[in-house]
C-alpha cells in the first residue's frame, strides 16, 4: 500500500494526491505536518512535505515521488508522456509554475498566513517577478483541455495544487492587477479541471481544511 505523507491544504501534498487518483491507484495519507524533529528528517531531509512510503522506502520532493509512481505504476494516464518531446515540455511547465511563481508567491501568501504584515515593497517586487511568469508561461501552456496537450499530466498536476492557491490567496494583495488575470485560457482550464473527480476531491478536502484553521485563528484571537 502506498502512503502518502502531509496535509490536504499543502500545495505539494496535493499535487502528488492528484497524480495519485488521477492514475487510480489505492493509498492511505497520513496527515503529517512539516517538522524539523530528527525522525522526520531521516525521511524527508528539509522536514518538508510531501513524503511517499512504499514497500518501507520513503521518497521526498513532489516531483521525484510523481516520476517515481508514474514508472512503477505504468498504466494511463502517463503523468510523464512517452515523448520525449512531450515529455520535456509536461517538465518545462511543472518548473515554471514551481520556480517562476509558486515559491515568489509563497514570500506573500506563506507570511501572510503567519499573521505578518506584507509590506508594499514586497508586493510590488513579487508582481514584477509574477507577470514575467505568467507572460513566459503564456507561451508554453496549451489548455487543449489540459495545461500540456490533449491528456493530463504532472504538469496538471502542479497546476491545479499550485496556481489554485496562487489566485485565491493572491486576490487580496493584487485585487485589481492579478498577475494570474492574464494567464488566458487560466479561468476556463481551472472550471474544467473542477468537473473532475480528482481535482474536485482535493479542492474539497483544502476547503474544509482551510475553514478548520479559520475558525482556530479567530478563537485564538
Ligand atoms: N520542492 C518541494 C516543495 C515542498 C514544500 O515546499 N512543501 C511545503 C508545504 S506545501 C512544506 O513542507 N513547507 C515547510 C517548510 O518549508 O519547512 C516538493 O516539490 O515537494
Amino acid at each position: 500500500m502506498i502512503k502518502l505523507y502531509g496535509a490536504s491544504i499543502s500545495n505539494y501534498v496535493n499535487k502528488v494526491k492528484l497524480g495519485i487518483l488521477e492514475k487510480g491507484l489505492e493509498f492511505e495519507q497520513v496527515r503529517v505536518a512539516p517538522s524539523q524533529e530528527e525522525d522526520f528528517l531521516k525521511i524527508s531531509p528539509m522536514g518538508k512535505i510531501p513524503v511517499l512510503e512504499v514497500e518501507g522506502k520513503f521518497i521526498f520532493e513532489s516531483g521525484a515521488i510523481l516520476e517515481f509512481l508514474d514508472t512503477i505504476f505504468p498504466q494511463e494516464p502517463k503523468l510523464i508522456p512517452n515523448d520525449p518531446w512531450e515529455a520535456a515540455r509536461v517538465r518545462e511547465i511543472t518548473t515554471m509554475i514551481e520556480t517562476y511563481l509558486d515559491i515568489p508567491a509563497r514570500r506573500i501568501y506563506i507570511s501572510s498566513s503567519r499573521g505578518k504584515e506584507v509590506e508594499q515593497i514586497l508586493l510590488d517586487e513579487i508582481h514584477i517577478v509574477l507577470t514575467k511568469g505568467v507572460k513566459a508561461l503564456q507561451r508554453v501552456v496549451r489548455f487543449s483541455p489540459y495545461i500540456a496537450g490533449k491528456t493530463f499530466t504532472m504538469a496538471d498536476c502542479s497546476a491545479f495544487a499550485n496556481l489554485t492557491v496562487i489566485d485565491e490567496e493572491l486576490r487580496k494583495f493584487y485585487p485589481n492587477n492579478h498577475p494570474l488575470d492574464d494567464l488566458q485560457g487560466w479561468k476556463e482550464y481551472v472550471e474544467f479541471m473542477k468537473t473532475k473527480e480528482g481535482p474536485a476531491l482535493v479542492e474539497k478536502e483544502k476547503e474544509r481544511l482551510r475553514k478548520i484553521i479559520e475558525r482556530a485563528k479567530v478563537k485564538v484571537e
